[in-house]
């Protein structure tokens, strides 16, 4: 049975796993309309992946016998100033997102909880690759800089990046 606190904590996540998949969903639609086919498709399946995320922590909290809360998300910003300021937006979403999944281990510990700690560390590996996948687009896009050849082969190539490399979710 989980603790309440626990619950609590676990569906904040929900949340944010949820509100990650908005984010990432209204990101590809601006990239689609702007053109950037292959960043769109890298960003629906990105947003895919967070539906996942949020599931997975749905199932977990039911199946421990607690009551997972399908949460209310807000709209997410539709506009983008450029390709550079929507991956920066999205480096900085990740690095928010390890520091709740860092504060989540952290309750687990204090609560001794360690059923729930180990379920999360799949949750910690997997944000060291996100951060590390959305800096390393960030260099790339800084050496294409204003080169429209190097951003169109930036955006054929991002397509079949996929975000989530480790096992299954
Ligand atoms: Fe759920 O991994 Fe990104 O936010």
């Amino acid at each position: 049975m989980l603790k309440d606190k626990i619950q609590t904590a676990l569906n904040e996540q929900i949340k944010i796993e949820g509100e990650s998949s908005q984010i990432y969903l209204a990101m590809a639609s601006w990239a689609e309309t702007e053109g950037l086919g292959g960043t769109a498709q890298f960003l629906y399946k990105h947003s895919d992946e967070e539906r996942m995320h949020m599931l997975k922590l749905v199932q977990y909290v039911n199946e421990r016998g607690g009551k997972a809360i399908v949460p209310e998300f807000s709209q997410p910003d539709v506009g983008y100033k450029s390709l550079t300021n929507l991956f920066q937006t999205l480096l900085n979403h990740e690095i928010m997102v390890s520091e709740e999944i860092n504060n989540l281990v952290e309750i687990c510990l204090n609560e001794k909880d360690y059923t729930t700690h180990n379920f999360l560390q799949w949750y910690v590996a997997e944000q060291i690759e996100e951060e590390a996948l959305a800096r390393t687009i960030m260099d790339k896009l800084s050496m294409i800089g204003e080169d429209k050849g190097g951003l169109y082969l930036f955006d054929r190539d991002i397509e079949s990046i996929s975000v989530t490399t480790n096992s299954e979710v």
